[in-house]
């Protein structure tokens, strides 16, 4: 049970911002515009916030995003109608689990009906009607009298479902003054402990026929919190740990019992072949989609399997209904159970890199990377090879940010800002490739702004290099940018092109340790390079798209 808040007399927008307050957010991101001007003015007059102004909605999107991914919760505050341009951030939040309060201001009530050529207004549809698709629960503030309590209720889905809610706020409620009664903050999720029991009955059981067992644990263990009580699970009984992409560095990755990201034939033979040769598989907190499991190549034995995730449980083929992932995990972490034989990891690989002066490849350069990486350092993946690239990174617990299972381009630069500001502590890489910083690239204008030092290893091959063996055309072609000339255009940051292992090599160390401003690594590599991660997807997504 959360603890009671005690306000007295406040306004709805103040309200709201205790609140956020209360949970740990201490910046909203976003743009200001007149329906929304109040509440942008109400953040920056109040001491514990800061107001984060980024180049454009979807970029705030994306901050609040990573912030919420670390912090678990993330503000963003747009204008009413032309705001819509956050929608594919706020739809890839709701996809992976990210819990991001959007707040919209929107116009007076009833300011429409007696002038209903409004700008910014869409005739015949509302912002409501388009985010209620994209968000787990909504409200329009339109009454104060019911505004604390529309208030508590949305922010409680947030946190509850770990996906993004809907909060419009008119001009004129704004500033409109409430006095709040003593709420409780969050309430349990109640679950029927006799469904409990014969749920975990039945898990015991699959673990008692197994000599073998193994963890595929995704993103939703890190959502809701459960991660070191499912680590102290898999050692007590001495269970292997597998990831899945989306949830990738949930354990650190150098803990022994570790086996690697499994994503079916797209992962490392080892890898796949160590997860694929188990006889009892708890996957958890997982979403099964095609990109996590390896364009659904993963082979995991329905009988022989507990599919554990917020939506529904599933064990040996028979669906438990009403059983809360949480109370499942909480239950499952206090199974008393055997230990497990000592398993036979696959040798660990080894982590030395000798650079030579020929022309870099992708592979070399995360095997040069992975020998300057350190606990501190937090790595942010953008979607095409800097995702398939970063996914044999050897990282540790919670140091990895990619969207790969919505999977949308432009990710990496704004939420490395956004990564940055919810922890200002890690070091923040973000790998990119010259088509997804070409969308939103130019967001290092806030990381000037706010004396962020982002090291971006910009990876230029150039154009969309994962298209290009999918199918080719001229459309996979992009203007070759001038990288480096950035710092001029932004008036901050630094920038170095290199093209060899050894000029790499050389770059990446001083980069990683001068702090200040942002750098911009720009390697040049073949249009044809492939990682290896990325040629076994080649494999296995070809012919879908050709056939
Ligand atoms: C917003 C968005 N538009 C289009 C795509 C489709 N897409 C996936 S990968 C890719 C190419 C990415 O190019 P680049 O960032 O240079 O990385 P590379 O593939 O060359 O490594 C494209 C266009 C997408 N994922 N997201
Ligand atoms: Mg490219």
């Amino acid at each position: 049970m959360g603890k009671i808040s005690s306000l007295i007399s406040s306004t709805v927008g103040k309200y709201l911002l205790d609140r956020l307050q209360q949970h740990g957010v201490q910046h909203i991101f976003g743009l200001p515009g007149d329906y929304v001007l109040r509440l942008d003015k109400m953040i920056e007059e109040e001491p514990s916030f800061q107001f984060i102004n980024a180049t454009r909605e979807n970029t705030a999107g994306y901050m609040a995003d990573a912030y919420a991914r670390i912090r678990g919760l993330g503000a963003v505050c747009i204008t009413y109608g032309v705001g819509i341009n956050i929608t594919n951030a706020i739809s890839q939040a709701y996809v992976e689990s990210s819990p991001v309060v959007l707040i919209s201001g929107a116009p007076a009530t009833g300011e429409s009906r007696n002038s209903p050529y409004l700008h910014h207004l869409i005739p015949d549809t509302t912002q409501l009607e388009i985010f209620k698709h994209i968000t787990v629960d909504q409200a329009i503030l339109s009454d104060p009298e019911t505004a604390q309590q529309e208030i508590d209720r949305v922010l409680e889905s947030c946190l509850r479902y770990k996906k993004p809610v809907y909060l419009e706020l008119p001009r004129n409620i704004i500033a409109a003054e409430i006095s709040p009664t003593p709420s409780k903050l969050l309430t349990e999720s109640s679950c029927d402990p006799k469904k409990l029991a014969r749920a975990l009955q039945r898990v015991r059981t699959l673990l008692q026929h197994s000599k073998r067992p193994i963890l595929w644990i995704g993103h939703e263990v890190q959502r809701f919190g459960l991660a070191s009580r499912l680590i102290d699970f898999a050692e007590q009984h001495r269970i292997p740990i597998a990831t899945t992409l989306l949830g990738k560095t949930i354990v650190n990755e150098h803990h022994p019992l570790f086996i690697g990201v499994y994503q079916g034939k797209i992962s490392r033979p080892e890898v796949s072949q160590f997860v694929e040769n188990s006889d009892c598989f708890l996957v958890i907190g997982a979403i099964l989609s095609d990109m996590d499991t390896g364009m659904f190549t993963a082979q995991i034995k329905d009988d022989k399997s507990v599919l554990a995730n917020a939506d529904r449980l599933i064990i040996a083929g028979e669906e438990y209904s009403e059983i809360p992932l949480t109370s499942f995990l909480e239950a499952l972490s206090e199974l008393s159970m055997q230990k497990f034989e000592e398993p036979k990891f696959p040798k660990k690989r080894s982590e030395s890199f000798s650079a030579n002066r020929k022309p870099i490849t992708v592979g070399r350069m995360f095997e040069c990377l992975q020998t300057y990486l350190k606990p501190e350092h937090m790595v942010v993946a953008d979607i095409g090879d800097a995702l398939f690239g970063s996914v044999d990174l050897m990282l540790s617990q919670n140091s990895f940010l990619a969207c790969s299972y919505f999977g949308s381009l432009g990710f990496a630069v704004p939420g490395a800002i956004g990564a940055q500001i919810a922890s200002p502590k890690r070091r923040i890489i973000a790998i990119v490739g010259d088509g997804a910083f070409q969308m939103t690239g130019t967001e290092l204008s806030t990381a000037v702004r706010y004396h962020l030092d982002p090291v971006i290893i910009l990876l230029n091959n150039r154009g969309y290099g994962t298209e290009r063996p999918l199918l080719e055309g001229h459309y996979n072609d992009i203007v070759n940018w001038n990288y480096t000339e950035l710092p001029k255009l932004l008036g901050g940051g630094n920038s170095i092109r290199v093209s060899t292992e050894e000029e790499f090599a050389k770059v990446i160390k001083p980069t990683l340790e001068k702090r200040g401003s942002f750098t911009l690594i720009e390697v040049e590599i073949g249009k044809q390079d492939f990682s290896p991660t990325m040629q076994r997807f080649i494999k296995v997504a070809t012919k879908k798209i050709r056939d």
